[in-house]
């Protein structure tokens, strides 16, 4: 199965955007798979159980990294896509063992990966941090990539879009807000234009 890895700075709404985009694409029973557990997924959650499991607004309270399979319409006939949520990543070298031990699964997977979302919270000022500079640098050339300016719901967002375009210049940017799910069509046509058919 191909696989899209969300990644991005801490707290930007990964997780929200993940469950709620499978939601959005369909998934009833989200099965969420942990990484590295061979026993297969979960027993699956609903909606709310997988907001309550994996949203929180506390940073790094959730380090581990786990997916959920989507099937996407698209030209062509269906894309079906495990989509990787990954723990928030920090420039420089944490200094709790847990948070490295996340990061570099997070890394591990973006490597990997047939597509990168790479969400970032427009509504924070400063929204384009060093750890975002890194990952638009660590990409691999060749693997479909977009920035999503996630957040568009709250105040400021507008402004700080703009910046973002000024500093992603030349990436693909696509405005959504994981609460809202403003923007999810658009989400769900560039991923299914940059992956193959099943
Ligand atoms: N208003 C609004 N809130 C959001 C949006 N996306 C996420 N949030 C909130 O932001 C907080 C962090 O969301 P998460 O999805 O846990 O963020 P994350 O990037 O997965 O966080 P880490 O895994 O700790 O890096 C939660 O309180 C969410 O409810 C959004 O589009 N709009
Ligand atoms: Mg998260």
């Amino acid at each position: 199965m191909r696989t899209a890895v969300v990644v991005g700075g801490v707290n930007v709404g990964k997780s929200l955007l993940v469950v709620n985009f499978a939601a959005y694409c369909g998934q009833r029973g989200l099965r969420f798979q942990p990484l590295g557990r061979a026993a297969g997924p979960l027993r699956p959650w609903s909606l709310g159980e997988a907001r309550r499991q994996l949203v929180s607004a506390a940073p790094h309270a959730i380090l581990t990294v786990q997916g959920v399979a989507v099937t996407l319409p698209g030209k062509g006939g269906p894309r079906t896509v495990r989509l990787w949520d990954t723990p928030g990543l920090v420039a420089g070298v944490a200094s709790e063992p847990s948070v490295r031990r996340a990061m570099a699964e997070a890394l591990g997977k973006l490597a990997e990966a047939d597509l990168i979302l790479h969400v970032v919270d427009v509504a924070r000022p400063n929204c384009w941090g060093e750890a975002d500079h890194a990952v638009a640098e660590w990409r691999a050339a060749h693997t479909p990539y977009a920035v999503v300016a996630n957040q568009m719901d709250r105040p400021g967002a507008r402004e700080g879009l703009k910046q973002l375009r000024r500093h992603a210049a030349g990436l693909p940017v696509l405005p959504v807000s994981a609460l809202t799910q403003q923007g999810f069509a658009s989400l769900r046509r560039a991923m299914a234009a940059s992956l193959p058919v099943d």
